[in-house]
């Protein structure tokens, strides 16, 4: 029987307009951060996702409730396209009890057991040995889950990177290994990193599909990334996915980014995914220019209503400083 092809991204109305908008709701939450960053209303460090929003919108539209994601610090992104509550992530960057790890993790480590993230890690590579092994337990448990490894370019001339993706295919792991290549790993350009900077070659030494994409085009992502997952869980052989993109932001709030040129910033401003996709929502005759920037507003509106509420929830109890730093099994059953 022939296979019954997946409708495209711009074929699907409702779907694309709920992507259109976790694109736009990332943008805000990023923006609204950037901003109580700035004013001293949150610690520690803050790396925003804004301009790389079609690659996880896009690629997690496809995860499947068991399947797991791990990711760098630069995880705020993930976290709103995984469906986290908007309130908790806020809370969580804000340092907050109501956080969605009781403001322990802050900015940099988002974590969901209901939706199997695993982590954002501020160690380069930190992710790559969890990711398999959640694609080994899925294979273990034969759960035919998959395991989605986010991480930017920086980690690729890692050994980290090469051991793991040789793992994953000597060990037949349903893993895709999802590199978010936005041009910079913190002040460094890539081809001054990158003996190749053709990113999807590395997967032919390891036997494995390797595949190069648009990072700024929601629906090539979403529309291409559904036949990769879905060969991914059926042939459990992990895929390397080599996505081009740009961070429009500093690599964190505190970089001014002297070392690009604005006339580059505003290039890649003209490939805004966000304006690509209310484009095709309005081209298609799906909404009008009016509803799809009402929505906007409602979401910026949202936003402030979140960061009001994060401001005045309460820090974390002092005795928790040293609880759930590791399994305690008192705790077990909550934390498991
Ligand atoms: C093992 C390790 N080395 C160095 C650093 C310092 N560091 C933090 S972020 C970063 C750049 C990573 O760039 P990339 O992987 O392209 O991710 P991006 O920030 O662009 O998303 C570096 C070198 C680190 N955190 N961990
Ligand atoms: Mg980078």
């Amino acid at each position: 029987m022939a296979k019954k092809k997946n409708l495209p991204l711009s074929k699907m109305p409702k779907l694309l307009w709920e992507l259109h908008n976790k694109m736009v709701l990332i943008r805000r939450f990023e923006e609204s951060t950037i901003k109580s960053y700035q004013q001293k209303k949150i610690g520690g460090f803050l790396h925003a996702y804004i301009g790389q929003e079609a690659v996880g919108v896009g690629v997690l539209a496809h995860k499947k409730p068991e399947d797991s994601v791990v990711t760098s610090y630069r995880c705020h992104g993930l976290g709103l396209a995984l469906g986290i509550s908007p309130e908790a992530c806020m809370a969580e960057v804000f340092g907050k009890v109501t956080g969605i790890v009781r403001g322990k993790g802050g900015s940099m480590h988002f974590f969901d057991k209901e939706r199997n993230l695993l982590g954002g890690h501020g160690i380069v590579g930190g992710q790559f040995g969890i990711g398999i092994g959640a694609a080994f337990a899925s294979n273990y448990k034969k759960q035919n889950a998959v395991s989605f490894i986010f991480f930017g370019e920086g980690a690729v001339p890692q050994g980290t990177f090469h051991e793991n993706m040789n793992m994953a295919s000597l060990m037949n792991l349903p893993v895709v290994f999802i590199c978010e290549d936005n041009k910079y790993a913190m002040g460094t350009e890539n081809v001054r990193i990158l003996a190749n900077t053709s990113i999807s070659e590395a997967a032919a030494f390891y036997k494995i599909k390797g595949y190069a994409m648009d990072g700024m085009n929601l629906s090539e992502i979403h529309d291409q990334m559904g036949d990769i997952v879905e060969e991914v869980r059926k042939t459990k052989r992990p895929a390397l996915i080599h996505l081009k993109t740009y961070r429009y932001k500093g690599h964190s709030v505190s970089d001014a980014a002297k070392y690009r040129t604005k006339e580059e910033e505003e290039k890649w401003k003209e490939d805004d995914p966000l304006f690509k996709s209310a484009d095709l929502l309005v081209s298609e005759g799906y909404k009008t220019r009016e509803e799809v920037e009402a929505e906007d507003k409602k979401t910026k509106d949202y936003i402030k209503e979140i960061v009001k509420l994060a401001e005045s929830s309460p820090d974390p109890p002092l005795e928790e400083l040293t609880q759930h730093v590791y399994f305690d099994k008192r705790e077990g059953e909550r934390w498991q």
